[in-house]
């Protein structure tokens, strides 16, 4: 395609001036119109250059005023084919542009709108918070208290296995212990089995000592000149004296005048008496002249009834108020006047002596006996 050249020359404006330019027109192609330079002369005439005509102006005035016209329309209908093809391709871009905005307006609205239900939630728990953080603090606090205890039950467990460790080394020995029990046992056994034998031994040994005790009362008794018959002793004076220096007599000896309970102490007396007078401890009081035993014992009436002399007591004179033992026989009593002089017979009651600590008994068993028994010190006092 071959564009076409066209020359403007404006002489009429440029009157007066030195030297005109004339622009030059390029081809034109798909990549638009190239420049040309421009060329400029001198108005003034070249005297070298012939005469030239008179320029004929009008008509091609004309045509480059049709021609540009004609290139604005063109242009203009380019530019008007090319908004609406565009505005044909955009305008569905552009709304669907338009709507996705809506859209995103839309969300975030709705995002605003959550933000400001946030804040008023926030603003609400605000004093939750505060309370919490209050709480948080008495928490901490609590834990810091925990934490002093947790050191100290540490302590504790330190001091724990300590003492654990103590005490397996001691359950150690306990064990060894333990397997000595069996044997312990059995020889605990043995010596339960021994000590047993021993107390009855000892209990042996005891009733023995007892029996020896009485025994040696009784020889030391028997050796003063006493005699001993079912538990009590007796002693048959020497000498004679009225009934109540008889009694003090006695007294001065830890006895009394005897008295006469059962038939075989009688018959024991009459015996001892051998038919000699013997005062014995019976007495008459009061008004009436009740009999009565001068050792406190039970006068038994009935009972004394058959050892009465066959028609005594008979109070002769009125003046017979002592009893003693006149005949060899189971009636063997009599009343006779206090004041007589007879033979008398003391009676005391056995009681065992405190047991001598001088145990098997030594040499001098009888003498330590007799100087630390309060019993065996009044066997020293011998009857006159
Ligand atoms: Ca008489």
């Amino acid at each position: 395609m071959v564009s076409s050249l066209s020359t403007r020359t404006d002489f009429g404006e440029r009157a007066g001036r030195e030297h005109l330019c004339q622009e030059g027109y390029g081809a034109e192609s798909a990549q638009g119109s190239v420049p040309k330079p421009t060329v400029c002369w001198s108005n003034k005439r070249s005297p070298l250059l012939p005469a030239e005509p008179p320029p004929k102006t009008r008509p091609s005035l004309v045509l480059g005023r049709l021609l540009t016209v004609r290139a604005a329309v063109i242009f203009l209908m380019l530019v008007l084919v090319a908004s609406v093809l565009l505005q044909a391709i955009l305008y569905p871009w552009f709304m669907g542009t338009v709507s996705d905005v809506k859209t995103n307006a839309q969300l975030l609205k709705g995002r605003v709108d959550n933000i400001s239900t946030l804040s008023s939630e926030i603003k609400r728990n605000r004093g939750g918070v505060a309370a919490a953080g209050f709480q948080v603090q008495m928490v901490n606090a609590s834990l810091d208290r925990v934490r002093s205890q947790i050191r100290r039950l540490e302590t504790s467990v330190k001091e724990a296995n300590a003492r654990l460790q103590m005490l397996t080394s001691s359950w150690e020995e306990v064990d060894k212990f333990n397997a000595q029990i069996p044997e312990l046992k059995r020889d605990l056994d043995k010596a339960s089995a021994l000590n047993a034998k021993v107390r009855g031994l000892q209990g042996g040994l005891e009733n023995i000592s007892q029996l020896l005790q009485q025994q040696n009362d009784i020889l030391q008794m028997v050796s003063q000149g006493w005699k001993y018959f079912r538990g009590n002793f007796y002693y048959s004076s020497q000498v004679t004296r009225t009934w109540y220096s008889a009694q003090q007599f006695c007294l001065s000896r830890d006895s009394h005048l005897t008295s006469v309970t059962s038939e075989s102490e009688q018959e024991f007396l009459y015996r001892t008496a051998g038919g000699l007078l013997y005062w014995i401890g019976l007495s008459k009081a009061g008004s009436e002249g009740y009999w009565y035993w001068v050792d406190d014992s039970l006068f038994n009436k009935v009972q004394s009834v058959k050892f009465w002399i066959p028609g005594e007591p008979n109070n002769t004179g009125n003046n017979e108020h002592c009893a003693d033992i006149k005949m060899s026989s189971s009636q063997s009593w009599n009343d006779a006047s206090c004041d007589n002089e007879f033979l008398f017979i003391c009676e005391r009651p056995y009681t065992p002596s405190e047991p001598c600590q001088d145990w098997p008994p030594s040499s001098n068993f009888k003498l330590q006996c007799l100087l630390n028994s309060r019993k065996c010190g009044s066997l020293l006092h011998t009857p006159g």
